[in-house]
């Protein structure tokens, strides 16, 4: 059997798979800790501290950390065989950094995650001393984005130099949670870390020239980065003896949308997915770094060894929310509103950024409406679906992928009015991918590959993903 953990923005997720020989895995039981509900002692909504300037956007660590002791806990009384989990992978939302000092102790209380965008300053510090925008996306995969983890450990470094100096290890999320269950010192996978803007795309090593551009003395603080597959420690005695767990392996832990890709069964170029979660995102499988020329997307490590490009839209399920609650539909009434309008919307549209936005860039928040009338409650519900869409097909096309067929997943995902017009926009075969947690997912399945690769059995990726996350 094989543990996936998923610690995303509202909630840490645990998937057991079962496999046994000849068969697809089996997902025999599942879990979720929810952040604001079960550990509201942290102040948080929807993961989120709560913050006076609105491009701040930070989480406690230790709630990651509570939640993920709730969740072992939840594994122990699952009246499952425990002694079978071989190993234990996980993902993470990306880019949010955990700054500890040499006792293992915070030195900083909150983490910046990847919704902050208060980082314009030192974003434009790394571009220049990086050559430009281009010769940044050119070496890290991305140019420098506000959310990314290097200039937010500048902006730490700038603000508060004797916390920065105390700092012994920055991680990131992923690294963290890895590294407690391990209770040890967790490298960090490609993939997460090509979220930072410090690390060679090409080599999957850190990139001296970007760590000089970010902080000083960064190189030291940083985790090792090693390949996806590898088996990084076995769970530490504390939980084995607080939970009667078994010595699994732990498998190094990577970011959601990689582990998104593994879930969602994309390991050859061609296809494409489409989450509709917290953040909307459009991702798929690249063999070759093609890096967004107009600057939009990024260019991740593939867990397969291969590339992944992957465009961000900050304004997903809370944008559709919004105009949800303000005409007071619930996802019904929503859906009975897209049915009611058609394609086009009559040339009424809207401008949904209700947060600042990543994808276009918008740095502050603001809602526009064209030939669109505010109180005409079914427009203005098509209107979001359409401009969403319309956004996620006009800034993919950049990874140069003729997209054939998408696999719509994430709660959202549920909606098949939704799905409707993503296939209008498109002009696409839209298939519900039924998984709900693809990263969870996606995470259990990297766990049973680096586990038969440590075996010496380098299965096939397009095996590992067979069954599971193959279309119906
Ligand atoms: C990816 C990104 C988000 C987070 C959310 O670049 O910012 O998808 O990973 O979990």
């Amino acid at each position: 059997m094989y543990l996936g953990i998923d610690c995303s923005t509202q909630q840490l997720s645990l998937q057991v798979l079962s496999v046994d020989a000849g068969a697809p895995p089996r997902n025999v039981w599942q879990h979720a800790v929810n952040f604001d509900r079960e550990l509201p002692h942290y102040g948080t909504r929807h993961g989120v501290l709560p913050s006076q300037d609105p491009s701040v956007a930070a989480a406690p660590p230790a709630m990651w950390a509570e939640a993920l002791e709730l969740g072992l806990a939840a594994l122990a009384s699952s009246g499952l065989d425990l002694s079978r989990i071989a190993a234990i992978a996980g993902s993470a939302q990306q880019h949010g950094t955990v700054y500890l000092d040499a006792d293992g102790g915070f030195s900083r209380a909150a983490s910046p995650i990847w919704m902050d965008t208060s980082t314009s300053i030192e974003c434009g510090e790394i571009t220049a001393a990086l050559g430009g925008p281009d010769a940044a996306a050119q070496l890290t995969g991305s140019r420098v984005f506000e959310r990314f983890a290097g200039p937010q450990i500048r902006k730490f470094w700038k603000q508060a130099p004797a916390a920065y100096e105390r700092t012994a290890r920055i991680h990131l999320v992923s690294s963290f949670m890895a590294s407690l269950l391990m209770d040890g010192d967790a490298p960090l996978d490609p993939g997460d870390a090509s979220g930072m803007n410090l690390m060679n795309l090409r080599m999957n090593e850190w990139a001296p020239r970007a760590l000089d551009a970010t902080a000083p003395g960064l190189g030291g603080r940083l985790p090792r980065i090693v390949p996806s597959s590898t088996v990084i420690g076995v769970l530490a005695s504390t939980w084995r003896n607080r939970f009667g767990l078994p010595p699994a392996k732990i498998v190094v832990w990577s970011g959601d949308n990689p582990c998104s890709l593994i879930g969602t069964g994309l390991v050859e170029e061609g296809d494409v997915a489409i989450s509709l979660g917290t953040s909307d995102t459009i991702f798929g499988p690249m063999r070759e770094p093609r890096v967004s020329a107009d600057g939009i997307g990024h260019v991740f490590a593939s867990p397969t060894g291969e590339f992944m490009g992957i465009t961000v839209f900050a304004n997903g399920s809370l944008a559709r929310e919004r105009v949800r609650d303000r005409y007071g539909l619930d996802w019904e009434g929503f859906s009975a509103a897209l049915r009611s309008t058609p394609p086009g919307n009559g040339g009424a549209r809207m401008l949904p950024y209700f947060v600042p936005e990543i994808t276009p860039r918008v740095p502050v928040a603001r809602v526009e409406r064209f030939d669109l009338d505010e109180r005409d409650a079914a427009r203005n519900v098509r209107a979001v679906i359409e401009a969403q869409m319309t956004a996620m097909k006009k800034y993919s096309a950049w990874m140069g992928v003729e997209i054939r067929t998408i696999r719509a997943t994430g709660g959202a995902s549920a909606n098949a009015e939704i799905l409707k017009v993503m296939a209008e926009v498109f002009g696409a075969e839209v298939r519900r991918f039924t998984v709900t947690n693809s990263a969870c997912l996606g995470a259990a399945l990297r766990a049973w590959h680096a586990d038969e690769r440590h075996g010496g059995h380098d299965l096939p990726w397009t095996q590992i993903v067979r069954g599971v996350a193959e279309l119906p």
